[in-house]
């Protein structure tokens, strides 16, 4: 899973569905929000070029990764065809971090199970701030991107 050598940020764009017809649900955490901003910002562009319009792009704010998954419930309920959680954990000196990171993933997959909307894991889950600026529009590119086509592609399942 090491993503030390590689720029995830990569893809072939021809591979990727049109989001024309889309509307897109954003729910960004506030906690570290440079980084969290950045992603969003790495995600609204790439949706934006492919052709997903800025009035289908709706955006929910909570106050950290842990609210992701009542933002993101909270964005299934508004009809959005396909949702991007937003977020980053850094570690910290206690134990915190594994259950933010546990409870974040494990609520994301319930409601991935529990609804017909996808929601994408655009939570970056990092040893220290460093690994999380390369990771969000630094030298291993943006997890935001990455999320934004995961999103076109699930949107296109449906
Ligand atoms: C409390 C907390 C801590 C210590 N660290 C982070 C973090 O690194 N990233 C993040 O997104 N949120 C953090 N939080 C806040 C929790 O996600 C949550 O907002 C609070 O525990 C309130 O439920």
């Amino acid at each position: 899973m090491s993503t030390e050598n590689s720029n995830l940020s990569n893809f072939d764009s021809s591979t990727v569905p049109s989001g024309d017809s889309l509307t897109i649900g954003l729910v960004v955490s506030k906690w570290n929000e440079k980084i969290t901003e950045s992603l969003f910002n790495g995600a609204y562009t790439t949706l934006t070029e492919f052709g997903v319009k800025a009035n289908n792009i709706k955006r929910i704010d909570v106050p950290g990764s842990f609210e992701l998954v009542f933002g993101s419930k909270k964005m299934i309920q508004a009809k959005v065809d396909v949702v991007i959680a937003i977020g980053c954990v850094i570690k910290g000196e206690t134990e915190h971090f594994d259950y933010i990171c546990q409870s974040v993933s494990k609520g994301i997959i319930d409601l991935n199970i529990n609804f017909d909307t996808p929601v994408v894991f655009c939570v970056l889950t990092d040893n220290n701030i460093q690994q999380s600026v390369d990771r969000s529009g630094g030298k291993h590119g943006n997890k935001g991107v990455e999320a934004a086509i995961t999103a076109l592609k699930l949107a296109n399942l449906n």
